[in-house]
């Protein structure tokens, strides 16, 4: 067999003579340990060690695709060590102890291994040991709290119901053990270890400048990602895990929900207000209440006579209906329950070691689980969907995944419950809770997801899950679960979702104004709202028992200010989609620390070169709360360079630092000089075409540059050519500006009749000279916001040259 041949070769070749040759991996065995060093792509290098036999080549994050292509490696033999080189990417192993260090495509190195084949221990868990470089900052992990900067801290991987969680809680409520550390240089590395069990990450907490992960079972396989960019090192990650698919685009509307709405009165009088406050939305959340018997999949009828006649009702008022549905199936045999008799009558619920169910309590009371590791247990899990989505419900909230269980103190089922596994090419086989735990949530929204996808083929499915693992991104967006209403949560929630995007998930979250603990003040949930209106996504939730939080709670100033940040974001909805839609390809977050689009900013140092408190969405919008949210004191934004503008009033900065003097009504919000921003006519709901002119607002400056795509929102169509896109440039020159629209791509035809362009910066007074398509065009000077206004046609491709007038 080809592994036993590759070490006949080794055996050959160690009496120390050099020489190279070409594998496509390099399995070495010592002392009873089995270790293959492969690069299964550009820039990755993939690591797996066994004790006599290798761990099993099958994953639940990254797919067998992803897997299996191998780069050729460049071997070099030297007495005791291996040089490995593939593109980007190498390795030296030292043959004796087995520890691989891993290097960059230039033979720099990334990751210095202290542990080697000593990394197992005789009772099947493992301890790996590395240096760190003492100004790496180590950032990703998914959904943790503690300092944002994760180096000096420890965390443990164990997907926990975690209500009012602190800043001291961990684990919380998923698994993504995904990290990159980043250096004052910008320069950065990732590393990903796949592998499902309990595990611990230490970033130099116990032992000071030593990278530790530890578990207590499982494989050692993982992945070291040369960056060197920290977007570099997201994009191969992306590349082993995949990213996320393009959502509906109501996905990106607002997001109304709270426990629960109870009848359908109160959730039409909701969709009411909603539109009749002029609360721009796209989306009301119902809860378990609107459950028989808080069973799943079922529906209390006396206060929901008519689902359909509700959903079909909301969905002319521009509003879609998200259901949750949790895992814990009613433990209800003989009651004509038919999730629970389905589930029993193909044998697909959890069982203890003994051979009968499973049975914990949940909201239903005693309870039963899908097996979701069967293939066939996720079909009909998937298939439960039908009803309600012949119903027209739009989509679907998987909670209480981790599994959550209450009255036992461990919270979750006993460790000892049996999965079987029989899916993707993992061998059949029957495991234990300890394995299958943390990746219990990842195939809840798995089975969600494929069961949307397969009864409607040509709509794309909504999900969003409380718990998840890595890879998990390719089906669910997430929240970050129950959170408190305070200050400290707002900023602690912020970093929490920016370090989401930097571990894979960009369709993220958390309950604005804050789902439990005292309630928010007015000025809290305004600022919640004003800070929400730019997260992916935006989503209002809370408590049961607690006074109304929804956005038009409180007096007429705080009502206002809320309105205006929600309406913005349905004005920004162009750049935001193109953002999106960008991200299903590359993996890059739509919420972004300053450093992800900036590098260089970490070598100010102070405070991350204000990646901590101030972020961006997508590449151009930077956005900088106070760092200190609910003081009055004035405080100092650093810029990441000169001339940025003012989002708000279109103009021109001096300088790189900005004094601000918080203000309730205002969020500072700067922009990219270059950038170019669509934006579009107000509309109440995203199933409501804008009328009028796209809006582009130009911001001169270097590596000019914006994008433009669209599709029908809500279809696969885009997949079969059904959209647009494109590229749009601008060159400044002595006389003036030129914007190049390159060519569109795509058969989508837009909404909008033409083009409003907005020159910002526009010193002059005088309206400047145009020519669109080579015909001269009129133009207006906004003095107030010094910009240049022109209107053009629609614009497939072709230039607009604006020039001074002399
Ligand atoms: O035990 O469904 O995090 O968002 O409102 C609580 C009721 C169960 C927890 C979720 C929360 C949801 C609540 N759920």
């Amino acid at each position: 067999m080809r592994r036993n041949s590759v070490l006949a070769m080794v055996a050959l070749c160690a009496a120390g003579a050099l020489h190279a040759e070409t594998m496509d991996r390099m399995v070495l065995s010592r002392g009873g340990v089995v270790l293959e060093v492969s690069a299964p792509a550009s820039g990755i290098m993939r690591i797996r060690m066994g004790r006599g036999t290798l761990p099993e080549d099958a994953s639940w994050a990254v797919p067998a695709a992803a897997r299996r292509t191998r780069l050729p490696l460049n071997v070099t033999r030297g007495s005791d060590v291996l040089q490995l080189s593939a593109a980007h990417i190498g390795a030296r192993i030292d043959m004796r102890t087995l520890r691989v260090d891993v290097l960059d495509g230039v033979g720099k190195l990334l990751l210095a291994d202290l542990a080697g084949r000593s990394a197992l221990s005789g009772e099947g868990g493992f301890r790996m040991r590395g240096r760190m470089s003492g100004d790496d900052h180590v950032f990703g992990l998914g959904d943790k709290t503690g300092t944002f900067d994760r180096k000096g801290g420890a965390y443990t991987m164990w997907n926990s119901d975690t209500y009012k969680f602190t800043q001291a809680t961990d684990p919380l409520y998923k698994t993504i053990p995904f990290f990159m550390t980043v250096s004052d240089r910008g320069q950065a590395y990732g590393l990903f270890l796949d592998n499902t069990w309990r595990t611990t990450f230490d970033f130099g907490k116990t032992e000071r400048g030593m990278l530790s992960i530890s578990g207590e079972g499982g494989p050692v396989d993982y992945y070291v990602m040369a960056g060197p960019a920290p977007k570099d090192v997201l994009q191969q990650y992306a590349r082993l895990t995949g990213t996320p698919p393009l959502m509906p685009q109501w996905a990106l509307g607002f997001q109304q929900s709270k426990w629960s709405y109870k009848t359908d009165a109160e959730v039409r009088a909701i969709a009411q207000r909603l539109r009749s406050e002029r609360m721009p939305s796209d989306v009301v959340y119902m809860d378990i209440d609107y459950q028989d018997r808080s069973r799943p999949f079922t529906v209390n009828g006396a206060t929901f006579p008519d689902m359909r006649k509700l959903a079909t009702d909301l969905r002319g008022q521009g509003i879609r209906l998200v259901l949750i549905t949790d895992p814990h199936v009613a433990n209800a045999p003989g009651q004509g329950y038919a999730a629970y008799d389905g589930g029993a009558a193909r044998d697909l619920f959890l069982k203890l070691p003994g051979g009968q169910y499973y049975s914990g309590d949940v909201w239903p009371g005693a309870a039963v689980f899908p097996d979701f590791s069967r293939v066939q247990a996720r079909r009909w899990w998937g298939d439960l969907y039908a009803g309600f989505v012949g119903d027209g419900v739009a989509g679907f909230w998987n909670d209480m995944n981790e599994p959550s269980i209450f009255n036992v103190p461990s919270k979750t089922m006993p460790l000892d419950v049996v999965h079987r596994i029989e899916s993707d090419d993992f061998a059949p086989r029957s495991t234990s809770h300890a394995e299958m735990h943390n990746v219990y949530g990842q195939l809840n929204s798995r089975a969600t997801y494929e069961g949307l996808a397969r009864l409607q083929p040509d709509v794309r499915p909504f999900v969003l899950t409380r718990a998840t693992y890595a890879g998990g991104q390719r089906y669910a967006a997430t929240w970050t679960g129950d959170n408190v209403s305070s200050w400290q949560h707002l900023k602690t929630g912020m970093q929490q979702l920016v370090n989401l995007g930097l571990s894979g998930f960009s369709w993220v979250g958390n309950d604005v104004g804050g789902y439990a603990g005292e309630p928010p003040s007015p000025e809290l949930l305004t600022r919640w709202f004003q800070l929400g209106a730019f997260m992916p996504l935006f989503r209002a939730h809370a408590e049961t028992g607690r006074p109304d939080q929804e956005p038009w709670v409180g007096d007429a100033v705080q009502v206002e200010i809320r309105r205006r940040f929600i309406s913005e974001r349905y004005r920004l909805l162009p750049y935001l989609y193109a953002t999106a839609e960008e991200n299903s390809r590359s993996g890059i977050p739509l919420l972004r620390p300053v450093f992800l689009n900036f590098p260089s900013v970490l070598a100010n140092g102070d405070r991350l070169g204000g990646s901590e408190d101030q972020f961006m969405v997508g590449g151009d919008l930077l956005l900088a709360p106070s760092p200190t949210l609910e003081s009055p004191g004035d405080y100092n934004v650093e810029l990441p360079g000169k001339d940025w503008y003012d989002y708000w009033t279109g103009r021109r900065l001096d300088g790189k630092s900005q004094t601000v003097k918080p203000d309730i009504a205002q969020l500072p919000v700067y922009v990219r000089p270059g950038a170019i921003i669509p934006k579009q006519p107000l509309v109440q709901s995203t199933a409501f075409v804008p009328e009028g002119r796209l809006e582009l607002h130009v911001y001169p400056g270097a590596d000019c540059h914006g994008d433009l795509y669209a599709d029908d929102g809500i279809s696969m169509a885009y997949q079969r050519g059904s959209f647009l896109r494109q590229h749009i440039r601008c060159e400044e020159s002595q006389s003036g500006l030129k914007i190049l629209f390159e060519q569109r791509e795509g058969s989508w035809r837009p909404w909008w009749s033409g083009v409003e362009l907005y020159i910002h910066g526009w010193e002059s007074d005088a309206p400047p000279e145009v020519h669109a398509f080579g015909a001269a065009v009129a133009a207006s000077v906004d003095r107030a916001q010094k910009a240049a206004l022109i209107q053009v046609p629609d614009m497939v491709n072709g230039s607009v040259e604006i020039s001074r007038s002399r």
